[in-house]
């Protein structure tokens, strides 16, 4: 596993939100690829990096991080193969939560609608039903063309200060900004927000979501979801820091169930006095308090579950291969990427992995180098095992898959806990 020494000396010890010197480790994942640097064929015998992945919590603001930015957002997301739309949960989640709005904030033609990270306007297409004025934001090239083909005004650029000025100056800016699944993948939080504050109008509404949120990250030990695109992993304490220093307050949290776990966050410029605090925030607080968000040690055991698992994990795979059983994977996720390079579990123990995704299609997984087909081939080769490494949406992927029980197939997941299904 190679990588270069100088990408060490960019690891930042400091936190990247207070500049607090972090001491206190969650998790040290070893050096792993990047979890979505899909490969080509052709270039399966080429030199692939690996780089260190580890997370810290920092004492102060108790920001869970990543310790540097091993890569640059440019060189993770400028061509980007995760595309928002390939799931019936997540497409159900975020049609309801863009009807939410729109009734909420009684969005209509005079309403500014701006969505940071846009994606394939999986979710600003709702509101161009309503002929509702949108922008979509999204730095994924190959992507936000896709967005635009669907007739979603995309532009192609990377949101921060820089781009924040450029719309301002354009005369853009949100009654309603939208950014959902993109706090994570920001590794420069104060240019980040700093752009925030500069096209929220006064009496704007950001809402902001996320998953890998704290309290279920810790419970569940979400270690899959780590990955170096991920920089930060948030609870409503850290991020609370966050906003407060560019006068942003949160007005109502929403946990939810998706992607894990994830928390929505009602943002509004602490000088506007049209939205009350709801007593969600208060309850989240207290129960972030009890627990022990605010204890350090609750973020170091974190370590130990994770080798406990890993275990479980080794012992599930090795098992399988000792009784000749076969092996395959459903979902080519990034967080499946983590968990296979972490555990060492690759093509010698999974025959192959599937994936809707046309863009995944015929590629290989970073690290394990295990080919990505079409879920129909699953119906060929009748394996015993199928191992759904996108946990997340297990209900959807069973259903749709449920012609495995005809050879007497099972389902298998690895999160929260490694378990054979009915
Ligand atoms: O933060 C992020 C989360 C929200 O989404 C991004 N960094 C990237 C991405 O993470 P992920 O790749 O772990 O996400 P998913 O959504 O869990 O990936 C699901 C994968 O499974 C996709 O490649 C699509 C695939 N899939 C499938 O093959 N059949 C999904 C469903 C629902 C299916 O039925």
């Amino acid at each position: 596993m190679e990588f270069k020494q100088s990408l060490l000396e960019d690891l930042e010890m400091n936190c990247r939100l207070c500049n607090t010197e972090l001491e206190h480790l969650v998790v040290d994942l070893g050096i792993t690829p990047l979890s979505n640097a899909f490969i080509e064929e052709s270039s399966l015998d080429k030199k692939e990096p690996f780089y260190p992945l580890r997370v810290y919590v920092c004492h102060e603001c108790f920001l869970v991080q990543l310790d540097g930015n091993i890569q640059t957002p440019k060189n993770i997301f400028s061509k980007y193969l995760y595309f928002s739309s390939f799931s019936k949960i997540w497409l159900d989640h975020t049609k309801e939560l863009a009807c939410e709005i729109i009734e909420k904030f009684e969005c209509g033609q005079n309403t500014s609608v701006i969505e940071i990270a846009s994606n394939d306007g999986y979710l600003l297409k709702h509101f161009k039903e309503k002929n509702i004025p949108l922008l979509g934001i999204e730095p994924a090239s190959n992507i936000a063309e896709i967005a635009e083909k669907h007739g979603i005004k995309t532009i192609n650029k990377f949101f921060g200060l820089e781009t924040a000025n450029e719309l301002k100056e354009s005369g853009y800016n949100a009654d309603i900004l939208l950014a959902i699944n993109v706090l994570p993948h920001v590794p420069d939080l104060h240019n980040f927000l700093k752009g925030i504050k500069m096209i929220l109008k006064k009496d704007g509404v950001l809402i902001l979501q996320f998953s890998t949120y704290m309290i279920p990250f810790l419970q569940t030990t979400e270690f899959d979801s780590i990955y170096h695109e991920h920089f930060s992993y948030f609870s409503l304490l850290s991020i609370e820091k966050i906003l407060s220093t560019f006068d942003l307050e949160i007005f109502d949290v929403k946990e939810l169930s998706i992607h894990g776990g994830s928390l929505r966050l009602y943002v509004k410029n602490a000088n506007n006095s049209n939205y009350m605090i709801q007593q969600s925030v208060n309850e989240l607080r207290k129960k972030e308090n009890n627990c022990g968000l605010s204890v350090i040690s609750e973020y170091t055991k974190f370590s130990k579950r994770v080798d406990d698992i890993k275990l479980k994990i080794c012992d599930f795979f090795f098992s399988a291969k000792r009784d000749g059983k076969k092996v395959v994977c459903y979902g080519a996720p990034a967080k499946g990427n983590t968990m296979l390079n972490f555990c060492g579990i690759d093509k010698d123990l999974i025959e192959y992995v599937v994936d809707i995704s046309p863009h995944k299609q015929g590629l290989y997984l970073p690290g394990t180098h295990i080919q990505i087909k079409h879920p129909d081939i699953i119906r060929k080769t009748k394996p015993d095992y199928v191992v759904i490494l996108a946990w997340n949406f297990k209900e959807e992927i069973m259903e749709k898959m449920d012609y495995i029980h005809e050879w007497n197939g099972k389902f298998v997941v690895m999160h929260p806990k490694v378990e054979i299904q009915k």
